[in-house]
């Protein structure tokens, strides 16, 4: 993010901030769906094909139909308003692919963690990581058609994730979702760095 300016010197006509934000979770939650549905470039992504030889490594019940996986990560770009560019990095979600974390995170302001209550404890890791690197993060809880909805508060205790870390949901296909997310995400940021969080 650009340095911060005092609050009393106006920003410069044509101002434009960029960010990064991190999109995580654990196997086959969405990220990469999530990426495709807001960016406004055409996304760069590393799919590669999950073969006969991922069965019983990737466990892909839960969704079906997938039948690729992001083995770097995901790129993408949203202007969300005209002085906000969002630069959106997806984390490659299979646990072989930890070496690569480092380099999707350096940098984010803080992070999307996608979950689905059906694999609740995939995202585990991911919160452990962010927590011991006091990213910033939400939790966005992609509803998949088959998976049972659960109270905000139900979720927040599942994953003792602390009170003030915001729980929403959503539909990674779906553009309107998705911006909701990431606004959501800004806003708390900018809340933790004025109110000297994080
Ligand atoms: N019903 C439903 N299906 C979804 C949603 N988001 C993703 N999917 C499907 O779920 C599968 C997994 O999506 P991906 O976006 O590849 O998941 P990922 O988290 O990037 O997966 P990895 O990178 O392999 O960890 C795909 O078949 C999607 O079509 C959703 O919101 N609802
Ligand atoms: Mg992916």
């Amino acid at each position: 993010m650009t340095a911060a300016r005092p609050p009393s010197v106006p920003p410069p006509p044509n101002y434009v901030t960029s960010a990064k934000i991190v999109i995580a979770g654990g196997f086959g939650v969405g990220k990469t769906t999530l990426v495709g549905s807001i960016s406004e470039i055409t996304p760069l992504t590393t799919e590669a094909l999950m073969t006969a030889a991922s069965i019983g490594v990737d466990d892909a019940e839960a969704v079906p139909d997938k039948t690729t996986t992001t083995v770097a990560m995901d790129f993408g770009r949203i202007t969300l308003d005209r002085s906000l560019i969002l630069y959106l990095f997806g984390t490659p979600g299979q646990a072989r692919f930890w070496f690569m974390w480092d380099e999707v995170c350096r940098g984010a302001i803080g992070a999307v963690v996608l979950v689905d209550t059906r694999r609740l404890a995939d995202c585990f890791s991911a919160l452990d990581y962010f927590e011991e690197r006091r990213m910033p993060y939400l939790i966005a809880v992609n509803h998949f058609p088959s998976a049972t909805e659960y109270p905000e508060q139900e979720v927040r205790q599942a994953l003792a994730v602390g009170d003030t870390v915001p729980i929403m949901g959503c539909d990674a296909r779906n553009r309107a979702s998705t911006q909701q997310v990431l606004i959501t995400l800004v806003e708390y940021v900018l809340s933790l760095r004025r109110g000297g969080g994080r």
